[in-house]
C-alpha cells in the first residue's frame, strides 16, 4: 500500500467501479449519532480508503448530526514556560536537544499570563491555553499553575493546560483549581511513536491521559500528520483515540511544522514528505470527525501554511474548532485578520462556550 492509501483513480485506462459504500458509520438508520468505542483498525482503514468526496460527504452528514455547521470554537494559545525540555521529540523545537536557536525561559509570572488572557478575550477567544516546555510540573510549579486556572476562570474564559506527564495527586490538584481540559497528545500510532520520542513512551501518555479521565478534567488528545508516518499509522493513531473508555472531547490534528533544527524538520526537508499532502490531511480530519462524532476536532498547527480552500474542506469534513491568533506556542499561526478575511468567505461565526457545552451534553 502506498502512504496515501488503496485508492488509485488513474491506475488504468479502463473505467473503474468505485468502491461499494459498505463502510461503518456512527450514524443509526434513522441518522442518529451512535459514540463507539470499538472500532476495529480495518474499519477505520476502510473510511480512509473511500473516494475523497464519500468520505467528507459522510463527515459532513455525522458533524451536522452532532454540532452546529458553520460555528467553530476559538482558543488562544500562550507558551508559559518555553524551550530546555528535557523530552526528545523529533517534531518540537523546545527539546533541549533541538538545534532550532530558540532562547529557554523560565515560568512567566501570573500577572504576565493574565494580561495574555485578557487580551485573548477581548479578541474573542473562548478557552485560554497555556503549554509548558516540561516532561511533567514539579510540585513546587503547582502554586503558580493553580493561580493562573483560577485568574482565568475568573475571567469567563474556558482554561486549557498542557505540562506534560500528570501524577493522580496532579491531576487532582488541576481539577480542584477548575481546570476545564488538559491537553496531552498520543502524537501518533503505538508503532510509529518510538521513532519520534525515545525518552517516554505511548503507555506513559496513556496513564497521564487515564489520571485526567479519572479526575474529572475534560480530555484534549489527538497528534500529528506529516512526520513521516504511513496510511496505515495515521489508521492507527486514529484507532487509538477512537477505542479510548471514553473519547477526549477535544481531539487537536496538526500538520507539523517543520522547524530547521529539529530531528524531523531537517530529516524531511527537501523530500516529499517535507509537507502532509492536503487531500491525506482532510482525510484524517474526517476519519477523526465520523470516529468520534461527538468531539470537537480542532484544525490545529499547520494553518499558517494552509491555503484557504484546504482550511475550507476541513471544516466540511468536520473540523469546528481552532487555535486564533499569530503565534501558537512558539511558531507562526495563520492570525486574526486572516480568520476574519477566512470566516467571513465561508460564513462561519466563533461558538460560544456554552453552546459547545449544549453540543456536548446533547451528544452524551
Ligand atoms: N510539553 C508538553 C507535552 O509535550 O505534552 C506540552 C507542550 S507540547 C509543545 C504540545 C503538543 O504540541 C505536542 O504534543 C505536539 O503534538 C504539538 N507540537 C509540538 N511541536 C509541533 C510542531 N512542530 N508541529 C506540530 N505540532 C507540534
Ligand atoms: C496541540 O495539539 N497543538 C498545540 C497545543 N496542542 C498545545 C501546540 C502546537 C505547537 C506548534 C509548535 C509551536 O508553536 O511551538
Ligand atoms: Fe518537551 Fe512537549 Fe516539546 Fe516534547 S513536545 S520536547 S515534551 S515541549
Amino acid at each position: 500500500m502506498s502512504d496515501y492509501g488503496t485508492v488509485k483513480p488513474f491506475a488504468s485506462s479502463e473505467v473503474e467501479k468505485r468502491p461499494d459504500q459498505n463502510v461503518s458509520t456512527s450514524l443509526d438508520t434513522n441518522g442518529e449519532n451512535i459514540v463507539r468505542n470499538d472500532w476495529t483498525r480495518e474499519e477505520i482503514a476502510a473510511l480512509f480508503d473511500q473516494p475523497f468526496d464519500d468520505l467528507v460527504f459522510q463527515a459532513a452528514t455525522v458533524h451536522r448530526a452532532n454540532h452546529k455547521a458553520g460555528e467553530v470554537q476559538l482558543s488562544t494559545l500562550l507558551s508559559i514556560k518555553t524551550g530546555g525540555c528535557p523530552e526528545d521529540c523529533g517534531y518540537c523545537n523546545q527539546s533541549a536537544g533541538a538545534k532550532s536557536g530558540l532562547k529557554a525561559e523560565k515560568l512567566l509570572d501570573v500577572r504576565t499570563v493574565l494580561q495574555s488572557a485578557a487580551q485573548a478575550k477581548d479578541r474573542g477567544s473562548s478557552r485560554f491555553c497555556m503549554g509548558a516546555a516540561w516532561r511533567n510540573p514539579k510540585n513546587r510549579d503547582m502554586p503558580a499553575i493553580i493561580e493562573m486556572i483560577k485568574g482565568v476562570r475568573q475571567m469567563g474564559m474556558e482554561t486549557c493546560m498542557t505540562l506534560g506527564m500528570l501524577t493522580k495527586e496532579q491531576s487532582e490538584m488541576l481539577s480542584e483549581a477548575g481546570l476545564d481540559y488538559y491537553n496531552h497528545n498520543i502524537d501518533t500510532s503505538p508503532e510509529h511513536y518510538e521513532k519520534v520520542i525515545t525518552t517516554r513512551t505511548f503507555g506513559d501518555r496513556l496513564e497521564t491521559l487515564e489520571n485526567v479521565r479519572n479526575s474529572g478534567i475534560n480530555v484534549c488528545s489527538g497528534g500529528i500528520v506529516g512526520m513521516g508516518e504511513t496510511r496505515e499509522d495515521r489508521v492507527g493513531f486514529v484507532h487509538a483515540l477512537a477505542t479510548l473508555p471514553r473519547h477526549p472531547e477535544s481531539v487537536p490534528v496538526n500538520a507539523l511544522v517543520p522547524v530547521k533544527g529539529t530531528v524531523l524538520g531537517d530529516m524531511l526537508a527537501d523530500t516529499p514528505l517535507a509537507k502532509i499532502d492536503d487531500i491525506e490531511f482532510v482525510r484524517t480530519i474526517a476519519v477523526a470527525r465520523i470516529t468520534m462524532p461527538a468531539s470537537m476536532v480542532r484544525l490545529s498547527a499547520g494553518r499558517e501554511s494552509m491555503s484557504e480552500s484546504t482550511q475550507a474542506l476541513c471544516f466540511l469534513a468536520g473540523a469546528n474548532s481552532i487555535f486564533t491568533g499569530d503565534k501558537l506556542l512558539t511558531t507562526g499561526n495563520a492570525g486574526d485578520d486572516a480568520d476574519e478575511t477566512l470566516f467571513a468567505k465561508l460564513g462561519l461565526v466563533p461558538m460560544a462556550a456554552e453552546q459547545r457545552d449544549c453540543a456536548l451534553e446533547a451528544a452524551e
